[in-house]
């Protein structure tokens, strides 16, 4: 083993995933064949609505090579009733909101007593004793198909090819029904319905009041309302979905290898959905090629696998190809909100009101209702004021279902505060900066209560404002803006903030409870030493892009004093690390990689006692420092780490009673969530003829507390602000009346690439969470949700003087153009 002497949190260390990754060496479920394994294709429905009358699959079942062809009442037995209907399945117990309400059941104290305080927790008694209305959600559809894409024949063939032409002839009748896309006219009278025997399409009505909102309004001396519109769209990972379901014929059990960011909530979900004894079903996530929160799910197609698989007794393959992908894997937001703030005289908001229609889409996916409701805490942002009203109607629409996607909830919120903050400068003739610094929280580095109930871990807005206002040089930008206009410039310049925090290191196991989320927030890492001195640590975190074998790696070695080449981090394996709770919400860092550092902790505690025993000191004696024990004052008395491993390893000379091996769980469930925060500035150029713009320059200066890997940092951050961008000036799922994807393929669902992107210039504070013993906070969404009103206030400010407010996302060069025809002209 060599000896470390240095420490590797907060160094740039390389990537050790990278060298497979960019070698053509990862193994990704689509890389998996295995002896007599068959393929399934999947015939979806082309319309968004219809009663299937009859299905003929005769013609199909007798095509050389197809095994097998099934409709949903063929497999229907197969699964526990209506399997995939139950949102709050997460929790793997089948615990549904409905259940909660039958029981009675109200919120439960938080773990730390103080996390959600009496205002939140008689809030979240309330949702859970609200109806949800849950619509049957076969894996293959029965009567109805309820949005384009809908599963309604699965075939199985020996080839992928001959399972995809199988699909030609299967025969199906609709008889199409009226169509829903449109929120608002969802929720008017008369609307066709997509679930008739609900009577409506409102699925829930949520709300959180606290303070004296009307009271806020009445006195106001500023008052601004803005309706904005969070377009749909569409999470593209790298990889899409696949997965290889085998049968175990040793003890009748399954192993489901899935491209997933959950294996561990799929074990316990699709468990109980097929029947298969938790023990008995393995869930291996391979190399998985991003997610993004889309798969942070447990989908049909999974269920399939292992029903087909246990049917035929052979192992199935599905893999999912990118039309399929775009109509079939989650989408992410798709909000009508409405904000109104309230302020005194010197621009301080004295109450915000917001009332949201949020798109679920033809079903209930695993978290799908409560993706609002992450946002619903979070509108507030980094403004401290007494009064806050918020409702929440979630709609069902003939679309493809909803759910998480980078930031879910957050960048709503953290869009709708900012711009509306802009709208309040505006209102006041104050600039940006000067109305945010008026509403910002003093500096804390403890809990402090916010308008939505919870409490935020630590802060300080002001000092990333400050920073980021020199980082960019705002006044110079601003004379640049000023001679522009002067000039009449056609290529204008805006300058947009963005301050943001948002929730994130989703955890602890109360609260995550009491919210209806299934509770299990903690997560696991285990630390052994083996016999050489080498490390194998094993964490409960999936990741799927975020580096947490490096990170995990660093954590390891500076709390064992081994370099990051002496850790293998071992994931993504349920017969591995049989405890975990995944990779979702910015928690693996502040969750899992805290377990590590704990797990590691406990290691070196035992080991302390085992050299103490060797050096025949006394245990308060010894030191631990560079990977060697030493007493204290005769550093000539040492031994390695390695050798303490050894020692214990052997057993034959270990303190009376001691178990053999150095080898130490830890399951941390932390008190509270964590906080990032930070401040962006965007610089755009708008071409007023042409209505493009071009994001010039973009500042950044956030603050995820202490950093275990800067260069991992930089990454989420790129990437996260990235996609912030992307919903910002380009991306947008567009629907027809009749519920088609008219955006379905990569050709007219617009990705920026690189040439799109600006360079970022990004500097950090860092002000460490109290929550954890690292004192790290979640970076992994924080871009996505810093962006998109950095750029949009950025393009309406270059706009300002055509009169013009608000321009919609995606701020396309037509919606900008347009609007400054709309206009009156320049002033
Ligand atoms: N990190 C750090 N120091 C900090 C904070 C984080 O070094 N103070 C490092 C961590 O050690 C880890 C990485 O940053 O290596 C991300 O950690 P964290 O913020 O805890 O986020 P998670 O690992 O839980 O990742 C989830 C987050 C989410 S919710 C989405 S969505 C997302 C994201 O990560 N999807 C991604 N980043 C992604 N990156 C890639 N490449 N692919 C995705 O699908």
């Amino acid at each position: 083993m060599t000896e470390a002497p240095q420490k590797y949190v907060g160094g740039g260390v390389p990537r050790k995933e990278d060298p497979a990754l960019v070698t053509g060496r990862a193994n990704w479920t689509d890389n998996i064949k295995l002896p007599g394994m068959l393929h399934a294709t999947l015939l979806r429905s082309p319309y968004a609505h219809a009663r299937i009358t009859s299905i003929d699959t005769s013609a199909a079942k007798e095509q050389p090579g197809v095994v097998a062809v099934y409709t949903g009442d063929d497999l229907a037995p197969e699964y526990d009733a209506n399997p995939l209907a139950n949102p709050a399945a997460v929790t793997g117990y089948n615990v549904s909101f409905e259940d909660r309400a039958k029981s009675g059941e109200t919120a439960t104290e938080s773990s730390n007593g103080d996390a959600v305080d009496e205002k939140t927790r008689s809030f979240v008694a309330w949702i859970v004793s609200e109806d949800l209305k849950i619509p049957n959600h076969w894996p293959v559809a029965r009567d109805e198909v309820n949005f384009a894409g809908d599963i309604v024949a699965v075939v199985v063939a020996t080839d992928r090819y001959t399972a995809q032409d199988a699909l030609e002839f299967i025969d199906v009748e609709y008889e199409p029904m009226d169509v829903v896309t449109d929120l608002e006219a969802a929720v008017a009278d008369g609307s066709a319905l997509v679930h008739e025997e609900f009577g409506t399409n409102e699925a829930y009505t949520w709300n959180l009041d606290t303070g004296d909102i009307d009271e806020a309004f009445a006195n106001a001396a500023h008052t601004v309302k803005e309706r904005y519109i969070q377009q749909r769209l569409i999470p593209n990972a790298i990889e899409t979905r696949g997965i290889v379901a085998n049968p175990d014929p040793m003890n009748g059990g399954f192993t489901l290898y899935t491209s997933t960011q959950v294996p561990h909530i799929l074990k316990a979900v699709l468990s109980a959905y097929c029947g298969i004894p938790e023990q008995r079903l393995r869930i291996v996530a391979p190399d998985v090629g991003g997610g993004f929160g889309s798969k942070l799910n447990a989908y049909s197609e999974e269920v399939l696998g292992l029903v087909i698989a246990r049917k035929l007794g052979v192992p199935i393959k599905w893999i999912e190809d990118r039309s399929e992908n775009y109509l079939a894997t989650i989408h992410g937001r798709g909000q009508v909100q409405d904000i109104e703030v309230a302020a005194d005289a010197e621009g301080r908001i004295q109450g915000m009101r917001v009332k949201l229609l949020a798109d679920l889409g033809a079903y209930l996916h695993l978290n799908t209702p409560g993706i609002p409701l992450l946002g619903a805490f979070m509108y507030p942002g980094v403004y401290t004021f007494p009064a806050y009203s918020f409702e929440c109607t979630g709609v069902f629409t003939n679309k493809t279902p909803t759910d998480a996607y980078r930031g879910a909830g957050r960048p709503e919120a953290a869009y709708a505060v900012e711009r509306i903050m802009d709208g309040l400068a505006r209102e006041m003739g104050l600039d940006p900066a000067e109305v945010r610094r008026r509403n910002f929280y003093e500096p804390f580095d403890e809990p402090v209560d916010t308008p939505a109930g919870i409490q935020y871990d630590s802060g300080n807005y002001q000092d990333v404002l400050e920073k980021v206002i020199d980082l960019a040089k705002y006044d110079d930008l601003r004379a640049e803006q000023q001679r522009r206009r002067e000039a009449g410039d056609p290529v204008q310049l805006g300058i947009g903030f963005s301050t943001y925090t948002e929730i994130c290191g989703l955890a602890p196991s109360q609260v995550l409870s009491a919210l209806g989320a299934g509770g299990a927030g903690w997560e696991m890492a285990k630390v052994q030493m083996l016999a050489s001195g080498k490390v194998e640590v094993v964490t409960g975190t999936t990741p799927h892009g975020q580096g947490h074998v490096t990170s995990w790696s660093q954590i390891a070695a500076d709390a064992l004093g081994v370099t990051p080449e002496d850790v293998e981090v071992l994931h993504g394996d349920t017969a591995v690390a049989p405890y975990g709770r995944d990779t979702y919400g910015s928690r693996s860092l502040p969750v899992g990689g805290v377990a590590v550092h704990l797990a590691a902790q406990k290691v070196v505690d035992k080991a302390k006692k085992i050299a103490a025993h060797m050096l025949e000191a006394a245990e308060g004696d010894i030191e631990f420092e560079g990977g060697r024990f030493s007493v204290a004052g005769s550093p000539d008395q040492n031994v390695t780490m390695a050798k303490v491993a050894g020692a214990a390893y052997l057993a034959d000379n270990l303190p009376e009673g001691m178990e053999p091996v150095l080898s130490e769980e830890f399951f941390f469930d932390p008190p509270n969530f964590t906080f990032p925060f930070g401040a962006h500035i965007c610089v755009t150029e708008v071409d007023t003829e042409t209505g493009f713009v071009k994001i010039r320059d973009y500042f950044g200066v956030d603050d995820c507390g202490p950093i275990i890997n800067p260069t991992i940092v930089d990454g989420q951050l790129h990437g996260g602000i990235a996609q912030g961008v992307a919903q910002a000036l380009y991306e947008e799922a567009v629907y027809d009346d009749e519920g088609n994807l008219t955006t379905g393929s990569m050709v007219d669902y617009l990705i920026p690439g690189a040439p799109e992107l600006p360079n970022y210039t990004l500097e950090r504070t860092v002000t460490p969470s109290p929550s954890n013993a690292l004192g790290v906070k979640g970076v992994g969404e924080a871009g996505t949700i810093g962006a998109p009103p950095a750029v949009i206030n950025s393009v309406v400010d270059a706009l300002s003087p055509y009169g013009i407010t608000h321009v919609d996302m995606p701020a396309s060069p037509w919606k900008v153009w347009q609007a400054i025809q709309d206009s009156q002209g320049r002033d």
